[in-house]
């Protein structure tokens, strides 16, 4: 929270902006380590689980790990083989192999991205390896190819590629399953197989390095603000909030409450909607105060979270004789 005060007016003001436009890289997934299977320099097809990867081979034309499938720059990378790992070549009877791993997104993402080196033969209509963002519970079988891939490759020499996806915005942690699969039919071969190696992944999330804002799941959730004993907070000037995800109903409304002990407090009061001064802390005498925002309206759907609050207090202060009339504050800081 930014506390500012103005000596000269005897104002304080408490606000709190949230910033939704700093967003943290985050890796996932290393391409000098697991992503270019080399946190495990094992060959053959154990070098999939070594580095993190799940294998689901079909019988002929198959994934392995090794010199094969590096690009020159380093040790290992992943190439199918259709001559039990001797050679990137496919075979001609129709395979689906593939390779995988579930990663755990963390909270606010805004998107993933799956970078890596490739260089793939086979014809562009049978023969090809598509790159998949997948939910966890999709059951990866061998010889089953199926669409939603994020792009698919064939007859490319080495290049670098790319792939930006979007991901539920969630406060909460969610997993994905990024997966890659190799598809020939049981005609003529054209060039290599595949060869990938270098994989990274990385999320794009929102305030990782921020006060996480208030956020609303659901109807009837509620934020508390509280304020320790003092006697300077008079109203609360405005906020703003933004909604996540369908246009269906769904609002905040304000409430505060005072105690003058800490242990009893007034009921909940709406705060009026012209932000006016908190009632019953009229007399000098401290107070405990706590402000709350509750989610409203029929809709379960979507997210609402508070981007901006502004509270506003008033300074004690004192008069002295001093030829003149003047006033200063007597608090001249307070610390919430
Ligand atoms: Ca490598």
């Amino acid at each position: 929270m930014d506390i500012s005060q103005d000596l000269n007016a005897g104002s304080i003001v408490f606000s709190n902006k949230f910033d939704f436009n700093t967003i943290t890289t985050i890796p996932l997934v290393l391409s000098s380590g697991d992503g270019g299977f080399e946190s495990s320099q094992i060959q053959g097809t154990a070098g999939f689980l070594a580095n993190g990867w799940q294998l689901v081979n079909d019988s002929t034309s198959q994934w392995f790990v090794g010199l094969t499938g590096s690009t020159g720059a380093s040790g290992f990378g992943a190439y199918i083989s259709s001559d039990g790992g001797k050679n990137a070549t496919y075979g001609k009877t129709s395979s689906v192999s593939w390779f995988y791993r579930d990663v755990e997104i963390p909270p606010y993402p805004k998107k993933i991205d799956i970078t890596f080196d490739l260089a793939v033969g086979g014809d562009s209509y049978y023969d090809k390896l598509r790159v998949f963002n997948l939910p966890t519970s999709y059951d990866i079988l061998p010889g089953k190819f199926i669409a939603g891939h994020l792009e698919e490759f064939s007859n490319k020499d080495w290049n670098n590629y790319k792939l930006s996806s979007s991901l539920n915005f969630s406060t909460a942690t969610q997993s994905r399953r990024i997966a890659f699969a190799w598809n020939n039919n049981n005609g003529q071969q054209l060039g290599d197989s595949c060869r990938i190696d270098n994989i990274s992944i990385n999320v794009d999330c929102a305030y990782q390095n921020l006060n996480a804002p208030p956020i609303f799941d659901k109807p009837g959730q509620e934020f508390v603000l509280s304020f320790p004993e003092q006697k300077f907070v008079k109203k609360l000037v405005n906020f703003h909030y933004d909604t996540l995800g369908l246009n269906t109903e769904r609002y905040l409304i304000p409430y505060y409450r005072i105690s003058r002990d800490g242990d009893t407090w007034t009921q909940w009061l709406n705060v009026t909607i012209y932000f006016e001064y908190f009632t019953n802390i009229d007399s000098l005498d401290p107070f405990y105060l706590e402000i709350k925002w509750v989610r409203k309206g029929p809709s379960d759907v979507g997210i609402i979270r508070i981007t901006e609050y502004k509270i506003e207090g008033e300074l004690e202060r004192q008069t002295v004789e001093d030829g003149g009339t003047t006033t200063i504050p007597k608090n001249e800081s307070i610390v919430i």
